[in-house]
């Protein structure tokens, strides 16, 4: 591979000649993130973030370009990074590069580099900060604590992001306030439900092409996502067999239409398995002593031990690849079970992760609480805050309205009869 980077004193990327095909790639994105364009359309006429200095660390995909692009039509400076070295798409950088937008990332970077990244992205002094797993938090707090008397407020994308963030809240060590974007409902529920459901059955079928219908499908935790990956298995003909530790998680599964037994029982009756538990050790070896001939296996859930696979390699006589991101094993009694890429997110690693119209959703949050930080964040507290219901509701409702859906309103006296507590029931 060519190792080409193009680089001055504003941005680092792989190459910048790769921009036109980025630039398609954004195209396609902005046609299905109606919310975001409108937003883009209302604040680049208010100019709601002019004076501010933004510095982001989000995965650097098409998504991220266009919430990129709308945060600068609102009038702020930015300055970006990728926060993981294998979602950086090149293409994107370079055509954001070329747009004149500061930006440092490339794909396959190493950790010496990501924190150069990060470093540089942070000497435009930025007022505000848009993380994603809270790296550039941490960068602050720690190796550029001067940057925090002056920066104005931050968001967090995810679920670990906001966790760590909350943690570092109640020692008293956070020193600016931060939005949890991940918490908003238009946020998680989407993205886990929808997002994680679709792109993990794409991740499946990409990396084995084979029929959903007809198949016992094993669904292990009915949580969001494991919900969402056992909705479309079953849209698509599976027999959905989920598995669960939580007794109300599995009375939903079973009310929903699927079975529900142990893995223990499962594991023999399986024809495709998919772990969304968030668990280590949720398919180990005896698991794989009793699975069918043929068994595809693979895991959407939080980490990668999900399916313990120094079991796995330890029982196999040989191993094979088939095809990208589907390894055979083939175990002393003849029996094959497949591996889909290699334990790790099936829908970030064999897919492209969420859809754009779901990204479109969770990137509004980021882009209201930005404005909202721009606007008030010099009165709110150092901490983690919410974003409020009603930021929930507007987005939810920009993009039914984008799709052609209205909703009904409570007339006044509907209103009046929801809080009227004289005249009984
Ligand atoms: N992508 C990712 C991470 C690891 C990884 C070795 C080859 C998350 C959210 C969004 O984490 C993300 N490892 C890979 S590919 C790969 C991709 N390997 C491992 O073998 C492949 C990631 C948010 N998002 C969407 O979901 C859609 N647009 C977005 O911005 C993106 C990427």
């Amino acid at each position: 591979m060519s190792v080409a980077f193009t680089e001055t004193d504003k941005l680092k990327v792989r190459d910048i000649s790769q921009a036109s095909r980025g630039r398609t790639l954004i195209d396609w994105a902005e046609a299905r993130m109606p919310v975001l364009m409108q937003l883009r359309k209302e604040h680049a006429a208010k100019q709601s973030l002019k004076g501010m200095r933004i510095a982001g660390c989000l995965h650097v995909t098409k998504e991220t370009a266009v919430l990129v692009e709308t945060l600068r039509a609102a009038g702020a400076e930015i300055s970006w990074s990728g926060c993981n070295p294998l979602s950086t798409n090149d293409e994107v950088a370079a055509a954001l590069a070329a747009n004149g937008i500061s930006i440092y990332a490339w794909h396959g970077m190493n950790v010496e580099e990501f924190y150069w990244c990060i470093d540089r992205t942070l000497e435009m002094k930025p007022t505000l900060t848009l993380d994603d797993g809270a790296d550039l938090i941490f960068s602050v707090h720690n190796r550029h604590p001067e940057l925090a008397t002056t920066i104005i407020g931050g968001t967090e994308e995810t679920t670990t992001g906001v966790h760590r963030l909350r943690a570092m809240a109640a020692d008293g060590a956070l020193r600016y306030p931060v939005i949890a974007v991940n918490d908003a409902e238009t946020k998680w529920d989407f993205d886990n439900v929808f997002g994680t459901g679709q792109s993990s059955i794409d991740g499946i079928l990409r990396a084995t092409s084979v029929l959903l219908a007809g198949k016992n499908f094993v669904v292990a935790g009915y949580g969001h996502c494991g919900s969402g990956c056992a909705l479309r298995a079953a849209g698509m003909g599976a027999n959905v067999i989920c598995t669960e530790i939580k007794p109300t998680a599995a009375l939903k599964a079973i009310l929903n239409g699927h079975r529900v037994m142990p893995m223990d029982e499962a594991a023999a009756v399986g024809d495709v398995f998919i772990t969304a538990t968030g668990m280590k050790d949720v398919i180990v070896g005896r698991h794989f002593a009793v699975m069918k001939d043929g068994a595809i296996v693979c895991n959407t859930g939080h980490y990668d031990c999900e399916i313990n696979i120094t079991d796995l390699e330890a029982m196999a006589t040989s191993k094979r690849e088939i095809r990208a991101n589907c390894e055979e094993y083939t175990l002393a009694d003849g029996r094959r079970i497949f591996l889909l890429a290699q334990g790790r997110l099936v829908n970030l690693a064999a897919a492209e992760g969420h859809p754009s119209e779901v990204m479109d959703m969770s990137f509004a949050n980021q882009f209201l609480s930005m404005v909202r930080l721009a606007r008030e964040g010099r009165n709110l507290a150092k901490g983690v805050h919410d974003i409020p219901e009603e930021q929930d509701q507007h987005i939810a409702g920009i993009k039914l309205q984008t799709m052609g859906t209205c909703v009904d309103a409570l007339t006044p006296e509907q209103v009046a009869y929801l809080t009227d507590y004289s005249s009984g029931t």
